[in-house]
C-alpha cells in the first residue's frame, strides 16, 4: 500500500469552531492512525483478520468510553471529541471504528447507564484499557430491522440466582474474541432486558462469519446461548423495553455520523492527489472538467457532513439531540460516503480497484455500514415518521 500522505480537507475553517482540546485530541488520533493503522490495515482486510495488535492504541487514545467518565477508567471527554475520535479511525478503516464504536457506545455506554454500580467497576475499567473487549447482540436470524420481535429469552433457573439463556444473535461485531457480551433478551413477561453474559460461560458459543467481502479487518460472528446459566446479578436493573437498546444506537448512531466523514475525506484526499499526478492527453487529469466536477461535489458534500455532524455534537452535548436528528446525520453522511468513494474509486482510474489505494476497501466497508445500525431506509423512515406523525414501519 502507498504511503500515508492524508491531509485533512477544512474547506470552511471547522477547526475554528474547535476548542484547543478537541484539536489536540483529533490530532492525536490522526497520528496514531498514521503511524499504527494505515501500514497494516491493508493486509489485515486482505487477509480478512481484526489486527489485534491495535487494541492497546485505541485504547491509549481515549477511544474506547470517550465520554464514560473517569472514574471507571474512561476518558471523560465531550461529545465532540468522540465525534471527532471515530471521524479519525473510520478515516484509517470502517471495521477499526466499529470495534471502538462497539465497545464505547454498545457494551460500555449500557453498563454505565443501566448497570449497577458493582457492574460499573466490575467492566468498565477493563473495558477501557482493552483488558476486555465486549460485543452487542441485539439482532437476530430473523430479526434484524424489527429486533423488538426478538426470540431469545431467558427464565427462572429455579436455584434463585440464576436464569437459563437461550437464543441466537447474528452479526455481531467483536463476536468471536470478546470476553463478555451485553444481550438483549426476553423475559418470561416478554419484557427486553439487558445482560451481561461471559465468556466460559457453559452454552456460550462465538463462531465466526465468514467470507464477507465488506468490513474483512472486523471480526464479525454469532453469540449462540444453548441453556446459558447466567447469575441474575448480571442483568442490567437500570433499564428495560427495546428503548434500552435503541438508546445505546443512538450514541453509536452519533459516532458513525462522524465517522463516515472520515472515510470520505481519505477517499477525496487520495483521488485530489492522484487527479492532480495523473497525466492523460498530455495534462494532470485534475484539469479536465468531469474530474472537476466529481471532486468540487465531493467537496461540497463533505462540508456539508461536517457542519451537520458539528451541529449535531453540539445539541447532543446539551442533551437536546433527538433520535430522530442522529438518524438523519448517520442517513446523509454514510450515504455521502459511499457515494464519495464510488466517484473516487474512478478516478483512479484500474488503479482505483488495487490495494495500494485505499479506496475500494473504504468503498467495501461502507456497504456495511449503510446496512448496520439501521439500514439507509429505516432511518428515513424514522425521518418520515419524524415530520409526518405517520409511522411507515408497520
Ligand atoms: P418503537 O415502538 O418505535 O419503539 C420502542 C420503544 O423504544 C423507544 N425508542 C427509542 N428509545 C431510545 N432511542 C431511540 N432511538 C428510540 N427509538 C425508539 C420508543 O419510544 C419506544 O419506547 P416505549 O417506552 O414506548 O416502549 O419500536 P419499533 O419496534 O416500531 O422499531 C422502531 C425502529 C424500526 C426504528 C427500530 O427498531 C430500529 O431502529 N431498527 C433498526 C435496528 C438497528 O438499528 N439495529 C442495529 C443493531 S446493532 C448494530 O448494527 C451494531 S453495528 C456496530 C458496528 O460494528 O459499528
Ligand atoms: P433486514 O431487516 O432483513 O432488511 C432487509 C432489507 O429490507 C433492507 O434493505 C431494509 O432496509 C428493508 N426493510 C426492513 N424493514 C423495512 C420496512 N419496515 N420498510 C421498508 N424497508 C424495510 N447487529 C448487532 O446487534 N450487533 C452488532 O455488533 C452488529 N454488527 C454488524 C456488523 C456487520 C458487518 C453487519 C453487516 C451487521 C451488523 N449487525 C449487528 C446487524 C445489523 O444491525 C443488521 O444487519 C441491520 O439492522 C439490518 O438487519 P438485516 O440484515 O436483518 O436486514
Amino acid at each position: 500500500m502507498k504511503p500515508d500522505l492524508f491531509e485533512a480537507p477544512d474547506y470552511y475553517q471547522l477547526d475554528d469552531l474547535l476548542t484547543e482540546e478537541h484539536k489536540m485530541i483529533r490530532d492525536a488520533a490522526r497520528a496514531w492512525v498514521k503511524r499504527d493503522v494505515s501500514p497494516i490495515i491493508e493486509q489485515a482486510a486482505q487477509e480478512a483478520k481484526f489486527p489485534k495488535s491495535i487494541i492497546p492504541g485505541l485504547a491509549a487514545i481515549g477511544a474506547f468510553g470517550p465520554y464514560i467518565p473517569e472514574e471507571y477508567g474512561g476518558a471523560g471527554l465531550d461529545q465532540i471529541s468522540y465525534g471527532l475520535i471515530m471521524q479519525e479511525i473510520e478515516r484509517g478503516d470502517s471495521g477499526v471504528r466499529s470495534t471502538a464504536s462497539v465497545q464505547s457506545s454498545l457494551v460500555m455506554y449500557p453498563i454505565w447507564k443501566y448497570g449497577s454500580e458493582e457492574h460499573r467497576k466490575k467492566f468498565l475499567p477493563k473495558l477501557a484499557s482493552g483488558e476486555f473487549m465486549g460485543s452487542f447482540g441485539l439482532t437476530e436470524p430473523d430479526h434484524g430491522s424489527n429486533p423488538g420481535g426478538m426470540v431469545t429469552h431467558y427464565k427462572d433457573a429455579g436455584d434463585g440466582e440464576h436464569v437459563i439463556l437461550n437464543g441466537a444473535k447474528l452479526w455481531i461485531s467483536n463476536s468471536p474474541f470478546c470476553d463478555v457480551a451485553v444481550v438483549w433478551a426476553k423475559n418470561e413477561e416478554g419484557r427486553i432486558h439487558g445482560i451481561i453474559v461471559e465468556r466460559g460461560m457453559e452454552g456460550f458459543s462465538t463462531p465466526e462469519t465468514h467470507n464477507k467481502w465488506s468490513l474483512r479487518a472486523s471480526a464479525t460472528g454469532e453469540l449462540i446461548f444453548q441453556d446459558v446459566k447466567v447469575p441474575k446479578s448480571n442483568i442490567l436493573p437500570g433499564r428495560s423495553g427495546l428503548g434500552a437498546p435503541l438508546s445505546c444506537l443512538d450514541s453509536a448512531r452519533f459516532g458513525i455520523a462522524w465517522g463516515a466523514i472520515g472515510a470520505a475525506m481519505d477517499c477525496y484526499d487520495t483521488a485530489l492527489r492522484y487527479a492532480k499526478e495523473r497525466i492523460q492527453f498530455g495534462k494532470p487529469i485534475a484539469a479536465f472538467q468531469l474530474q472537476q466536477k466529481k471532486l468540487a461535489e465531493m467537496i461540497t458534500e463533505i462540508t456539508k457532513a461536517q457542519l451537520l455532524a458539528w451541529r449535531l455534537g453540539v445539541l447532543r452535548e446539551e442533551g437536546n439531540a433527538t433520535s430522530a436528528q442522529i438518524s438523519m446525520a448517520k442517513r446523509n453522511n454514510v450515504d455521502m460516503a459511499i457515494n464519495i468513494a464510488r466517484e473516487a474509486r474512478q478516478i483512479l482510474g484500474g488503479m482505483g480497484i488495487t490495494g495500494e489505494y485505499s479506496i475500494m476497501r473504504h468503498m467495501m466497508n461502507l456497504e456495511s455500514v449503510i446496512t448496520y445500525e439501521g439500514t439507509h431506509d429505516i432511518h428515513l423512515l424514522i425521518t418520515g415518521l419524524d415530520i409526518t406523525g405517520e409511522n411507515a414501519f408497520k
